[in-house]
């Protein structure tokens, strides 16, 4: 496979962390240097990420992490458990809009907001999770493990105390940061040197 993006986190590090995890054989293409003439043009929808598996061509992030999710056994075993990993795959999206949306526009008048704001929203899922572990679908790891995973991530670099009231997704969080591959991409110096986001905000 071929994953195209720029040299960032950003909405890439979910595809970077199901692929690592789960032995997917990748290179890694960066379309930062000539974006907006070469690049840009090609994508469907003027957006990078791209991920090319033989004869398609996938672009939207969700798009490519539940193809990946089909593919690798990381949709649950059934349509309750489909429905459950959606449901914390598309609640994720949603806080991650907020959050690229506070980084890209509103830095430094909507930081403090933001981070008072964000124990309710993250109760949600601490509430949602609770009934299952170590991961959402339980013993078995599925995709939206690793988008919620990366979404607290980041969050951890914004505001490092977010999980401090929230006991499961803590547990949660250390659990899927120590598997073996999670471990050992996020211990990487393509993982450690890359910026979290495109304008150095994070
Ligand atoms: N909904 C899209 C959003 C993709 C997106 O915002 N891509 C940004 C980088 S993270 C991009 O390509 N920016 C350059 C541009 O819009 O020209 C997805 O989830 O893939």
């Amino acid at each position: 496979m071929e994953f195209i993006y720029f040299a960032v986190k950003g909405r890439g590090e979910t595809i970077r962390l199901i692929m690592a995890d789960n032995n997917v054989s990748f290179t890694e293409t960066n379309c930062g240097s000539n974006w907006t003439a070469e690049w840009k043009p090609k994508m469907a929808f003027g957006q990078a990420p791209c991920l090319k598996d033989g004869d398609l061509t996938l672009v939207q992030s969700n798009t490519i992490i539940r193809h990946l999710a089909r593919k690798l056994d990381l949709y649950g075993a059934d349509e309750s458990e489909a429905c459950r990993a959606d449901i914390v795959n598309d609640s994720v999206e949603d806080l991650r809009s907020g959050y690229v949306n506070l980084i890209y526009k509103n830095y430094e008048a909507g930081k403090e907001d933001y981070i008072k704001a964000l124990p309710a929203k993250l109760e949600y899922f601490e509430n949602f999770i609770k009934d299952k572990s170590p991961y959402i679908l339980g013993d078995k790891i599925c995709f939206a493990d690793y988008s919620l995973f990366d979404v607290l991530d980041v969050h951890l670099i914004l505001a490092p105390s977010c999980l401090d009231t929230f006991p499961t997704l803590k547990t949660f969080y250390a659990a899927v940061g120590s598997r073996p591959k999670v471990k050992a991409h996020r211990e990487s110096d393509a993982f450690k040197s890359m910026p979290v986001n495109g304008n150095g905000k994070q």
